[in-house]
């Protein structure tokens, strides 16, 4: 994007001289300094339409959703209420998922462009991978809304090249599973760490606000931290590997649920009893999470409420009446443990 960027400076420093020559020329034009853009689906005339693009149509849209992967009970909660939501609204509904590849998803995003889509909402996998596909709908147009994750805002702007981010406050929420943890702990202790898929907001700021939690905690250390992807098999397989070269390990800390199941398992299978050897914390709130905390295996799951699809679409709503949409629409989320659980099951996904 640097690159882009550069380029960016050097075409608008050309066209500034070549109006500029025009204007000695006496000619004065007052033509838009765009045309450059070749978003794909673009019917030309590209940046008239805003930045980020008007959304001049408020009903019957045609909306795209851009999914990232569909493989846990999280996603295709997400799935189903941004679906939901759309049938709600009376907007058609076309959904597209990159099976977990950055690649796979760009393409998917200029298909959807290409079909014309009124109106985009991408749960983008990483914060720079889809940036390109991001800018491209903007030229063709196309009002994007991100949902569950964001792009990196140093590449594409909220409020500028996109509407806004709809999704949770992912420091908060590992901020709130250290505080579990460290209490529950008294403040001592050897973690393993699970991230999240490398690149991704919520893997990005999950582990910072953990991590900067557990500084501030001199009888804590954390003695490993992998990236598992996000996934309970890949958490299961790494656990194992950690388990043998930290076998004093007495905390948890899982960037999601999925990865928690996959280290309760592995710590069963190595003997342990998960819950008083080990404390396992993480994130989400899906039912797998809930039963093992009603179980007594996990001390704590925060949510990250995957139904972003009410709030997403009363966004697109907003967007289209000309109501000013912020830069984050913040879902909220609560902590799940021992206590409210199973009064929560009910909300598990
Ligand atoms: O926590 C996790 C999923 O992007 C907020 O991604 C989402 C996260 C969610 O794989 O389970």
């Amino acid at each position: 994007m640097k690159h882009n960027r550069s380029l960016h400076t050097v075409f608008s420093l050309v066209l500034s001289i070549v109006l500029g020559g025009l204007l000695l020329a006496g000619c004065g034009s007052s033509t838009t300094t765009t045309g450059s853009n070749n978003g794909g689906g673009s019917t030309g005339g590209a940046t008239s339409c805003g930045s980020p693009p008007k959304l001049t149509k408020s009903t019957g849209l045609k909306v795209g959703f851009s999914q990232n992967i569909s493989n846990s009970p999280w996603r295709l909660a997400e799935n189903k209420s941004m679906s939901d939501s759309a049938k709600a609204a009376g907007d058609s509904f076309v959904m597209t998922d990159a099976g977990g590849q950055d690649s796979k998803q760009v393409s998917d995003i200029q298909s959807l462009i290409s079909q014309k889509v009124d109106v985009l909402i991408i749960a983008p996998l990483t914060e720079t991978g889809e940036v390109s596909a991001i800018i491209a709908a903007k030229k063709a147009c196309i009002p994007v809304f991100l949902a569950d994750r964001d792009a990196d805002h140093t590449l594409a702007k909220p409020g500028q090249d996109y509407v806004t981010f709809v999704g949770s406050d992912f420091v908060k929420q590992a901020q709130l599973v250290a505080a579990e943890l460290i209490k529950a702990s008294n403040g001592k202790g050897k973690i393993i760490e699970l991230e999240g898929t490398s690149g991704a907001t919520p893997a990005i700021l999950r582990k910072k606000g953990f991590d900067d939690a557990i500084k501030a905690q001199p009888g804590m250390q954390i003695v490993a931290s992998q990236d598992a992807n996000f996934d309970r098999d890949t958490a299961r397989q790494k656990m194992q590997t950690l388990l043998q070269a930290h076998p004093d390990v007495s905390i948890v800390y899982a960037a999601n649920d999925e990865m928690a199941q996959g280290a309760i398992a592995a710590l069963k299978a190595a003997g342990k009893v998960p819950g008083k050897d080990v404390l396992v914390g993480s994130i989400d709130g899906e039912t797998a999470g809930l039963q093992s905390i009603i179980a007594g295996e996990q001390l704590v799951s925060v949510t990250s409420n995957p139904r972003l699809g009410a709030l997403t679409f009363q966004s697109i709503a907003d967007y289209a009446s000309g109501k000013s949409v912020p830069a984050w629409v913040v879902q909220p989320d609560k902590t799940y443990t021992k206590d409210n659980a199973s009064a929560n099951l009910v909300n598990g996904f």
